[in-house]
């Protein structure tokens, strides 16, 4: 194998341990090798990371009600006081078709006009979080979708002025992560 078919095949490697959810040892071990082997490759080491320590990655979002207020810093500095590792971050300005895209789900909701509306109004921070338990450990930290309902100490009872402008966004499942870390961010923009 020559150099370039070396890296193809520890990239695939580690997408294959990546997609297992207890891997074996001797995957790991191979990950090992193939991280000694292929030392610039950051993918791979990463990869191996969350394998090792159980790693998960969600996707947040400041919301534009929140980044107008000049609330980012606060949310971001709860964000690292409970321990996330923030391995993405940026500011952007979503048009309206990127916010139906990435609200799918939604689409038949009433609320899909208003909500499309509203992201699309203004800037946003968009993250991708890593933690044990990063999903629901970001979920607990935002709160119930209302703020009027939301515990306190939450981002959502802290920030949030109403249902629709509620200062942040979480994925709710593994799946919903995969697709909304990838609809804004690159392989690339994560090492
Ligand atoms: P998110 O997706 O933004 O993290 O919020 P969530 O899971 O807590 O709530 P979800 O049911 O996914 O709703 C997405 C966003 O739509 C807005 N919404 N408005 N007017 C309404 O009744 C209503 N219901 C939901 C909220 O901004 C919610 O965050
Ligand atoms: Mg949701």
């Amino acid at each position: 194998m020559d150099q370039t078919d070396e890296f193809a095949a520890s990239l695939l490697i580690a997408r294959q341990a990546a997609s297992l959810e207890q891997p074996s040892t001797a995957l790991v071990n191979a990950l090992t090798f193939v991280d000694a082997d292929v030392r610039s490759s950051k993918f791979v080491k990463t990869t191996k990371q969350l394998l090792e320590y159980n790693m998960e990655r969600t996707f947040a979002i400041i919301k534009p009600d929140a980044f107008a207020a000049g609330n980012a810093g606060k949310i971001l500095a709860r964000i690292y006081a409970e321990g996330f590792k923030v391995v993405g971050i940026k500011k952007l300005y979503m048009s309206k078709v990127e916010a139906e895209g990435f609200y799918y789900v939604h689409k038949e909701r009433p609320f899909f006009g208003e909500l499309t509306d509203f992201m699309s109004s203004a800037p946003c921070i968009v993250m991708t979080l890593e933690a044990e338990g990063a999903i629901l450990k970001w979920r607990d930290l935002m709160g119930a979708t209302n703020p009027a309902e939301a515990a306190e100490g939450t981002m959502r009872k802290e920030f949030g002025g109403s249902i629709g402008e509620n200062a942040t966004h979480g994925s709710d499942a593994p799946e919903t992560a995969a697709f909304e870390i990838s609809y804004f961010f690159s392989g690339l923009e994560l090492l």
